[in-house]
């Protein structure tokens, strides 16, 4: 395809036509999907990473500093309410030069300790450019959130190039995990909206949840004198 056809494709907008819903744009654009599926392998390849690091570690030390990783492709109901709040259109080149996260890679690992080795180790690699860092665990969000975001750039290689792909990536503990996937439930259902009580409540979920990974790791230094 030349790059005038490209550009022009990818300047289209993903708009749904008369009898068309967002998830017949989802199904059947084929660039649409061919985009999904580069955005996917930028997922396999950032999660290959960290099985190795996983894997190397366990090696070395006999222990696993990764918990779990779960990935995740946004959807594209979600892609368009994010356009939106942007201004910007509904078009495959807005979706690349605008959306960090719609790849979407989370690590969790038992200790505070281990997020920030992994995440240092996964930096070293010099196929990984990070283009974004929000600390959350060092500066907690004033609602209690706390989490290490990275937005990275990472190659994946097709039959005839190389594409940059943007990925974010979250790192926590098992307890940060705890607390942000509830507080995403509660925050999620329908017709739902914090009182200040509920808020104030859900904060001091999230000092326990960090009194916890402090507790757990003075246990973990006592283990290892
Ligand atoms: P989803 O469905 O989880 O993907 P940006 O992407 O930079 O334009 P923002 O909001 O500045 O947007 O990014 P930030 O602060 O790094 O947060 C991005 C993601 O972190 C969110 O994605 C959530 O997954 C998670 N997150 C941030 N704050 C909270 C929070 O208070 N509670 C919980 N549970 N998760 C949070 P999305 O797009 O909101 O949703």
């Amino acid at each position: 395809m030349s790059e005038e056809t490209k550009d022009a494709l990818w300047s289209q907008p993903l708009s749904p036509m008369e009898g068309q819903t967002l998830e017949r744009i989802e199904q059947e654009s084929k660039e649409y999907i061919r985009l999904m599926a580069y955005y996917r392998c930028a997922m396999m390849e950032i999660e290959t990473k960290f099985r190795v690091l996983n894997e190397e570690y366990s090696l070395e030390y006999d222990r696993n500093p990764i918990s779990t990783i779960k990935t995740r492709l946004k959807r594209l109901t979600s892609i368009r309410e994010k356009l939106e709040k942007k201004g910007c259109p509904l078009t495959l080149k807005a979706i690349e030069e605008n959306l960090n996260d719609v790849a979407g890679i989370r690590v969790v690992c038992p200790f505070v300790d281990d997020v920030y080795t992994i995440a240092e180790a996964f930096l070293k690699q010099d196929d990984i450019t990070l283009i974004r860092q929000k600390d959350y665990i060092y500066n907690p969000k004033p609602n209690g959130y706390r989490s290490l975001h990275f937005i990275v750039e990472v190659p994946i290689f097709l039959s005839h190039e190389k594409r940059l792909m943007k990925a974010e990536i979250q790192f926590r503990t098992i307890a940060m995990d705890f607390w942000a996937s509830v507080e995403h439930e509660l925050r999620y259902k329908k017709d739902f909206t914090f009182t200040d009580e509920m808020a104030q409540e859900l904060l001091k979920c999230a000092e326990m949840s960090s009194e916890l990974d402090a507790r757990m790791d003075k246990l973990r230094q006592r283990l290892r004198q």
